[in-house]
């Protein structure tokens, strides 16, 4: 199983030297609102396709702090530069100042990212407020792409997406993050990993900073395994084909399972792999597929939906406190 994808898994150092090829202080920007959008200020309070809701919320609610809802708190009422640093104070704002919250696209301007950038947020796992980075559920994006395509980011918000290292760890850096994955095999069944810790580092390695594993679908980070294992992904630098940053001097573990990762080497999570059907015929030089190995403990078994959403992890501090 581990040699045929070329990897040698047995044993392995964590490398110690610096990319070829470090790319800081990139412009983000690959998920901008598309063309038609209105104004980011009220485009940021409302999801997509519920123009309907504008005339409830009297127009701009937050651009100059004179507000129509005086009594809504400071902090939602002025936010840092009019605009939400992510789903979680989509969620807060929107419960204060109207009474709902719905899942769907928002725009959000976390810190340090000079234009807005369009997301989807989940409203309703386990309370809502949650930013996707990541999302897949019916093959259609393409993921099998070059570091640059990583870290800008790619597809649509509303589909398939992967929000871009840049702009994940902007996200992450502007507070502490909780990291929530839900997954979803080809008979209907849901299974989550959620993470207490999680934060992915500036341009160059895009170092992965995971822990605290609970729920259901097993630790797919390998946080459990020794720190010397292939399967120990915190800690891991992202790696692309053709951007190889694994711990494999000998091959590049992004090129043989066909995706971009936290690879070290063969890991048990490779959620950005090839997407295939169940009825898809497999073959060993194909790639691992949509793999999070313990969700089935099969490595040749390819997940049909996969969402990674992140929240701060005072979110529910916050709402108890609202
Ligand atoms: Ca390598």
């Amino acid at each position: 199983m581990l040699e045929k994808h070329g990897v040698d898994c047995e044993s392995f150092q964590v490398l110690d030297e610096k990319p070829t090829d470090v790319v800081v202080g990139r412009t983000p920007g690959l998920l901008k609102p598309s063309q038609g959008e209105e104004d980011p200020i009220q485009e940021s309070l409302l999801p997509a396709g519920e123009d309907d809701r504008k005339d409830r919320t009297g127009g701009m609610l937050y651009g100059n702090g004179q507000s129509d809802y005086p009594d809504a708190p400071p902090s939602v009422k002025l936010g840092r530069t009019n605009y939400f640093e992510d789903c979680a104070q989509v969620h807060t704002a929107y419960v204060t100042l109207l009474g709902y919250v719905s899942s769907g696209v928002f725009s959000i301007t976390p810190v340090n990212i000079d234009s807005p950038m369009s997301v989807y947020c989940d409203q309703t796992t386990d309370g809502g407020g949650w930013t996707v980075i990541q999302r897949r559920f019916d093959g259609s994006l393409e993921f099998f792409r070059i570091i640059d395509a990583y870290r800008e980011g790619f597809g649509d918000s509303s589909g398939e997406y992967w929000l871009g290292l840049d702009n994940i760890h902007r996200l992450t850096a502007q507070d502490a993050y909780e990291l929530y994955i839900e997954l979803e095999d080809w008979e209907g069944n849901v299974k989550y990993a959620r993470y207490s810790t999680f934060s992915v580092g500036a341009g160059g390695y895009h170092t992965l900073r995971v822990g605290g594993y609970s729920g259901t679908a097993g630790d797919g980070f390998g946080t459990d395994q020794p720190t010397t294992s292939y399967r120990y992904q915190n800690g891991a630098k992202f790696s692309t084909r053709y951007f190889d940053q694994d711990a494999s001097s000998v091959s590049s573990v992004a090129e043989l399972h066909g995706g971009g990762w936290w690879y070290r080497g063969m890991a048990y999570s490779n959620l950005n792999g090839p997407y295939f059907r169940d009825t898809d015929l497999r073959s060993n030089n194909n790639g691992m597929g949509v793999l999070w190995y313990q969700f089935t403990d099969d490595f040749s078994y390819s997940l049909k939906k996969t969402k990674m959403m992140v929240r701060p992890t005072d979110f529910s501090t916050r709402l108890a406190n609202n």
